[in-house]
């Protein structure tokens, strides 16, 4: 939670299609963004053309769209060859029957093929389904079985964790790896590139037609598969301009993983869309990788997230000053509250203002920004972008006067808002349960500015390093292992990731808190579901809080962990 500040970083350059931003807010029209494309006569189309394909087919087809390195590879690929590769790959689905409204995931390291890959399967008309590569079975069980999907791109390391006997709608494994020796239902990624067509007729779509779904995280049940369609290229299209501020000779650089949806909206079609150079960065973060990656390839505008930059402030100033970044012109972050310290390191070694933006999976695209041309007022998300309508609510869905804390809702609709929750409507239903406002489950207020301040999550959802995850997943893994009797799982303060997941854990009879019992248990997270779910501590408690329903209270663990009140008890069992 960030705390006001009275502190504001005014623009040195105003940025020229910023400079009437008032002035826009008034004036914004969709249609405008949309008469940037040809498809707004026919109605048919396809992110995947538009991201790649019509540059492909421009000047800029021997213009370099994808720098990949990841320390062992370092390639690099035109707009015209990311055409015929995705292409090459839309015919690989084709070939096994994939077509319109299948679902195809992909569960792999970042990666050239990865993009092929994705591309492809918009282009067959299918919807991507991106997952983090470090999922472990359950997690990759959960969402194959919610969206029945038919095949999987992924590589032999990671196979042992996809339960094939268990998904009966599985039906393909495309492997990407090297002398594979292929079972039943398993087809070689580069062997079936190799001898498929570079032509492709694709698949023109409607504009309310899937394209993503990504799974994200509630306070209650599983993960859910929110669902975007191609519309929503308009809003990627848009923000990649007016707040990514991308021009023709900028090279971009999203940190973003494409399994969280920073990775996809902002990581592939928003720089595509917009015709610039992406730089994609495989393998771990080092501070020293990731200066070293600024100046190698002369990285002009870069999103990344707080606790990343919370991890080079805590590397040091020495190291930065070690490399030339000087060509860095426009800075933003995502994903947690920007820190004011952070925001004042960043003008100091960067000499640029980081630029906080705030949006969600389910909001496909930013929303409530700081864009170049604004004064940044250090510890704000910045203001709703034009086009965009945002206010705070109480809890019957009126709306507030400035400095009031609420529910921020955003007034439906945008082009990259969700479509639908899959297998959950009445989990859909919820987000608009105030008629024509979107709620996003975050709490915060605005000033007299229309500047708005991030205050927290409404639920239980925890943000551990800019990663959303669901209490109810991890506690339902913990309850797995059996010494584990009850388990209660909140977000703990942290310095560096924001939050951190702390269990709280009531043991079978017959076992003993102990050291190596934790450990045991980090493990059986780590090994279940993903290291990034594993809690960083448990705390042993005989019996834990619970509702006369049989819910445990986190409210309660939370006051126990914080030293706060606990509030109402009226509800619990004993
Ligand atoms: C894109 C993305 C969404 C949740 C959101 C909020 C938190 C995102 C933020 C921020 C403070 C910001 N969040 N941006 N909190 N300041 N600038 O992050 O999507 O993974 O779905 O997370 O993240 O709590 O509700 P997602």
């Amino acid at each position: 939670m960030n705390s006001f500040t009275n502190e504001r970083i005014a623009a040195t350059a105003a940025s020229p299609n910023l400079e009437n931003y008032e002035q826009a807010r008034g004036q914004f029209r969709w249609e405008e963004v949309e008469r940037e494309f040809t498809w707004h006569e026919t109605g048919k189309i396809n992110m995947a053309y538009e991201a790649v394909d019509r540059h492909a087919e421009s000047s800029r087809r021997d213009k370099i769209a994808l720098y990949y390195s990841d320390g062992q590879r370092e390639e690099a690929y035109t707009f015209g060859q990311m055409k015929s590769g995705s292409n090459r790959f839309g015919n690989v689905l084709r070939q096994l029957g994939i077509g319109k409204g299948d679902r195809v995931f992909i569960f792999m390291p970042r990666s050239p093929e990865l993009y092929f890959a994705l591309l492809g399967i918009i282009k067959v008309g299918a919807i991507a389904g991106p997952l983090f590569e470090a999922f472990m079975e359950t997690a990759v069980k959960d969402r194959l079985e919610d969206s029945q999907a038919v095949a999987i791109v992924t590589t032999p390391s990671q196979l042992p964790r996809i339960p094939v006997q268990d998904l009966p709608h599985l039906k393909h494994v495309i492997l990407v790896g090297q002398d594979l020796r292929l079972e039943q239902g398993q087809v070689d990624f580069h062997r079936a590139m190799e001898s498929a067509s570079e032509e492709l007729d694709l698949e023109w779509m409607d504009r309310e037609d899937g394209l993503i779904l990504h799974y994200t995280s509630g306070s209650t049940g599983k993960p859910k598969g929110v669902l975007h369609v191609h519309d929503a290229m308009l809003h990627h299209y848009y923000t990649g301009k007016i707040v990514l501020d991308l021009k023709e000779d900028d090279v971009y650089w999203c940190t973003a993983d494409p399994g969280w949806v920073t990775g996809t909206s902002y990581g592939i079609f928003a720089p595509w869309l917009n015709g610039a150079t992406n730089v994609i960065r495989g393998g771990r973060f080092k501070p020293a990788d990731w200066y070293a990656t600024l100046q190698k390839y002369g990285i002009t505008v870069w999103y990344s997230a707080p606790t990343a930059f919370r991890m080079l402030m805590g590397a040091g100033d020495e190291l930065v000053s070690g490399f030339d970044l000087s060509r860095l012109r426009h800075v933003l972050s995502v994903g947690e509250p920007l820190n004011p310290e952070v925001v004042r390191w960043g003008l100091s070694v960067f000499k640029q203002r980081i630029h906080d933006t705030w949006w969600m999976t389910e909001t496909g695209g930013q929303l409530i920004c700081n864009y170049p041309g604004m004064t940044i007022k250090p510890g704000s998300m910045g203001k709703p972008i034009p086009g965009v309508e945002a206010a705070i609510l109480d809890d019957q869905g009126r709306v507030l006067e400035p400095y009031c804390m609420g529910n921020l809702a955003i007034k439906t609709a945008w082009p990259s808002m969700m479509r639908r929750i899959w297998n959950n409507p009445a989990k859909y239903e919820e987000y608009f349960r105030f008629k024509g406002w979107y709620v996003s489950g975050d709490s915060a207020f605005y000033d007299e500015d229309g500047y708005f301040w991030f205050q927290g999550r409404v639920d239980d959802v925890i943000n551990t390093s800019g990663e959303r995850v669901g209490p109810f997943e991890v506690e339902s893994k913990l309850v797995e292992h059996p010494a584990v009797a009850e388990a209660g799982v909140i977000g703990k303060p942290d310095p560096m990731r924001g939050e951190v997941i702390k269990a709280f854990i009531a043991l079978r009879d017959g076992y003993t808190p102990s050291e190596e019992l934790k450990e045991q248990i980090v493990q059986f997270v780590k090994t279940g579901l993903s290291a990034h779910a594993a809690p960083r501590e448990i705390e042993f408690k005989d019996k834990l809080p619970k509702t006369r329903s049989g819910k445990i209270m986190r409210r309660v663990l939370k006051a126990w962990e914080l030293n706060l009140p606990v509030g109402d008890m009226s509800t619990i069992e004993d």
